[in-house]
Order: structure tokens, then C-alpha cells, then sequence
């Protein structure tokens, strides 16, 4: 069997499971006697906004709880791994049923935006409330018992403000009437992608499979979140780089930081290299939604040669992150190729 095989076998079991787990939840409903048009809406939600996707962040709980343990996961293994993984999901579907009416959305995984859907609207802001509850329904059915119950929920909440306070700044530091290239920084972009990205799609399912391996002590969670924020930092910074130069057709997604005012990588690295006329231009051009503004801002980044600096940093920052896992002691019971594995799975990435 291919690898690819693999992987779609591995998504496709994933993806099978997670009506068990609505089910779950339909259940409770029914024992409550909540009319029946509430129980179909919240069952609809559940599905339309968290199936479709890679399963990136759901998959690497199960991915890295088989490596910690060194075997493959047996069936109430799997179980436990995919609740946590299904909540990481669930997760990322109340942030982007918010962040999509935060950032005036149109379209998600090339559907319309879920407050876009007929009849829905705002009460989409509810819907995203129940994406989250969904998670902490699910935990304490199948976690009350664990004698680690208390850090899951922690952690769910720590990572949920962590991702608040980072959605917060880019939402602040990108003003859609008043642009003000001055209030961007390498250093803001920084705390902005860490905080938004780098915790809940990195940290979070390592840290979750190593409550199941038994292994998240104090000093081996230091050690992970030491590897794997740089690693959804430059994540982050892929992201920001495929949304200028990457291909619609491959992405999924056509770019719009520059007409949005983002505080991207591209405009800070490009800010620090422009001579006071390319500057001005910037300062007239950028975040201006109008796509011949956008095509001069793209001139610039080719003048500055935007692409070179991109390809330095990444052999730079990854060689940097490898240097860190080499430096991992393994036997405290963590494992150099879950974050070896990581980093494959996002090198030289287009999509
Ligand atoms: C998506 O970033 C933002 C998040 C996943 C965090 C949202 C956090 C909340 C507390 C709602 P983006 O808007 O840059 O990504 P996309 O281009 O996918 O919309
Ligand atoms: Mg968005
Ligand atoms: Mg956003
Ligand atoms: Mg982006």
C-alpha cells in the first residue's frame, strides 16, 4: 500500500467515526425532550462546519499518541485519541464560523460561509458558541474518569484564550478604513501567528497525546511547546506566503491580505528593505480594496525580491527547528519523529 493510500485510508476511518460522537450528543437531547427543529439545526451545524477539511490537527492527536506509545493504537485507543482529535476539529469550526463574519467571508472549503447559509445569519454567532460546548460535552463523556480530566479541560481553555488573544491583535492591527503601515512589526506579526495559529494547531494535539501516553510532565510540555511554536510560526508564515504567491487552484483559496490590510510577513520583511519612494507607494497602495492598488504592492514585493527572503528564512527557520529536536532527550518518553514528523508533513508545503 502507498503512503497516500495511508493517509486517506487514516482520514477516511477518522471521518467515520465522528457520527458516533454527534450521536452522543443527539442522545443527550433526546433525554431532555428539546424540540425536535433544535436537535436537527445543532446536528446540521455539527456536520456542515467541521467535515470537508484535512483533518490536520484532529489527525496529529492520533498520529502522535501511535509514535509515543511505539505500537499501533488498538480499538478503545483509538477511541480516546479521536474524541480528542474531534475536539480539536470542533475546535477550529467555532473559530472559523466567528473569524469568517469577523472578516466579512464569503466562502469556506468552497462552500459559502456558514452565517451566509439560508435562514442562518446571526445566529451563526450562536451556532459557534454550540460548536464549542460540543467539545467539553464530549470530554466529559469519555474522560470524567481520567485522573488527567482537569488538564484536557485546562488546556482546552488556556489554548482557547491564547487563540482569542491572538485573533484579537490581528483584528486590531488590520483597520479596514484607516491604514497605518507604522503600526506594523516582525515583532507584532510574531505574537499574532503564535497566538492565533501556533498554539491550537501545533501545541495542542502533541500536548493532548501526551496526556493519553502518560507522558506530559511539567518539563516535557516545556519541551515540546519549545519546538512546536516555532513550527506553527512558520506555518503562519507559509500561509502568509502562499496567500500572495501561491496557486488558487492548489490552495483552495484566492489572497486577500493585501487588500485587507493584514499585518502580513510580506509587508514587514518588504517595510524593513524599502528605499522612502517604494515606501510610498506602500503607504498609498496597501489595504486599499482595489485590485490595480494590490498589483502595485506586488510590484514593490518583486522589486525587493520578497521570494528570495521568503526561501532564506524557511531554510534558516527550519534548520533552526531541527537543531532543536536533535537536542530532544528521549528518555524522558518523548520522541524526536513526532516533531520530525510534523515538520515532513508541512516542508516546502503549496497548499
Ligand atoms: C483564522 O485566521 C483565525 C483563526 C482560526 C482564529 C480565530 C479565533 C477566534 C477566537 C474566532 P484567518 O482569518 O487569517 O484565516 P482564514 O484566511 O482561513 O480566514
Ligand atoms: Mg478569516
Ligand atoms: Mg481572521
Ligand atoms: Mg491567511
Amino acid at each position: 500500500m502507498s503512503s497516500q493510500n495511508t493517509a486517506v485510508d487514516k482520514r477516511q476511518k477518522f471521518e467515520s467515526i465522528y457520527p458516533d460522537f454527534v450521536n452522543d450528543i443527539m442522545g443527550y437531547l433526546k433525554s431532555i425532550n428539546i424540540p425536535k427543529d433544535v436537535a436537527q439545526w445543532y446536528e446540521k451545524n455539527l456536520y456542515h462546519n467541521t467535515l470537508g477539511g484535512k483533518y490536520n490537527r484532529g489527525l496529529s492527536v492520533i498520529d502522535t499518541y501511535e509514535i509515543l506509545l511505539g505500537k499501533p493504537l488498538d480499538e478503545e485507543a483509538y477511541k480516546k485519541a479521536s474524541v480528542l482529535g474531534w475536539s480539536i476539529e470542533l475546535l477550529q469550526a467555532f473559530f472559523l464560523v466567528a473569524d469568517d463574519m469577523m472578516d466579512a467571508s464569503q466562502t469556506r472549503r468552497g462552500q459559502p460561509c456558514w452565517y451566509l447559509m439560508p435562514n442562518v445569519g446571526n445566529i451563526a454567532i450562536n451556532d459557534a458558541f454550540m460548536l464549542e460546548s460540543a467539545i467539553y460535552f464530549l470530554i466529559k463523556k469519555y474522560f470524567r474518569q481520567d485522573p488527567y480530566y482537569v488538564d484536557l479541560l485546562e488546556l482546552f481553555h488556556d489554548v482557547t484564550f491564547q487563540t482569542e488573544l491572538g485573533q484579537q491583535l490581528d483584528l486590531l492591527t488590520a483597520p479596514e478604513d484607516h491604514v497605518d503601515l507604522s503600526k506594523f512589526s516582525l515583532e507584532k506579526h510574531s505574537f499574532i501567528v503564535i497566538y492565533k495559529t501556533a498554539f491550537y494547531s501545533f501545541y495542542l494535539p502533541v500536548a493532548l497525546a501526551m496526556y493519553l501516553a502518560g507522558i506530559a510532565s511539567k518539563e516535557n510540555l516545556q519541551i515540546a511547546s519549545d519546538i512546536l511554536l516555532p513550527l506553527g510560526k512558520y506555518f503562519q508564515v507559509q500561509d502568509d506566503y502562499l496567500d500572495c504567491y501561491g496557486d488558487p487552484n492548489i490552495t483552495g483559496k484566492v489572497g486577500t491580505d493585501i487588500l485587507d490590510n493584514k499585518c502580513s510577513w510580506l509587508i514587514n520583511v518588504a517595510l524593513a528593505k524599502a528605499s522612502p519612494e517604494q515606501r510610498a507607494i506602500l503607504d498609498k497602495n496597501y489595504g486599499v480594496k482595489n485590485h490595480e492598488c494590490e498589483a502595485q504592492v506586488k510590484t514593490v514585493f518583486e522589486e525587493l525580491k520578497i521570494r528570495d527572503e521568503f526561501a532564506n528564512y524557511e531554510e534558516s527557520e527550519v534548520s533552526e527547528i531541527k537543531k532543536r529536536i536533535e537536542s530532544v532527550n528521549e528518555s524522558g518518553g518523548l520522541k524526536k519523529s513526532v516533531f520530525l514528523t510534523f515538520l515532513g508533513k508541512i516542508y516546502k508545503r503549496n497548499k
